[in-house]
């Protein structure tokens, strides 16, 4: 049986970056339309200290969007969070706070 689907959130053995990142990643999804257009993930890079967002949002767009539809959806939301980690990118402590001030 294969153990790399998708994480549940119970499941112990997931970094605590992979349920922040996705967590913020869903946060920054405005319209609640349940998918990350790039403007949207231009703003969660922005929150993940992106030197380029907009340029990194085009990156992690091409990578993660698997149906090439212009979208991150749920399910490939994990896409964009494993290549996020592959980059290093964190959602470090002041980020996360500032993020629910709003
Ligand atoms: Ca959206
Ligand atoms: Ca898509």
């Amino acid at each position: 049986m294969a153990m790399l689907i998708i994480p549940k959130s119970k499941d112990v053995t997931i970094p605590a970056s992979w349920k922040e990142l996705k967590g913020l990643f869903k946060k920054c999804d405005k319209d609640g339309d349940g998918q990350l257009d790039k403007r949207e993930l231009k703003e969660a890079l922005k929150y993940l200290g992106a030197i380029l967002p907009g340029w990194r949002a085009a990156r992690c767009l091409r990578h993660a969007d698997a149906d090439g539809d212009g979208f991150v959806s749920e399910h490939e939301l994990d896409e964009l969070v494993r290549y996020a980690i592959k980059l290093g990118y964190t959602v470090k402590q002041t980020e996360r706070k500032s993020m629910f001030q709003r």
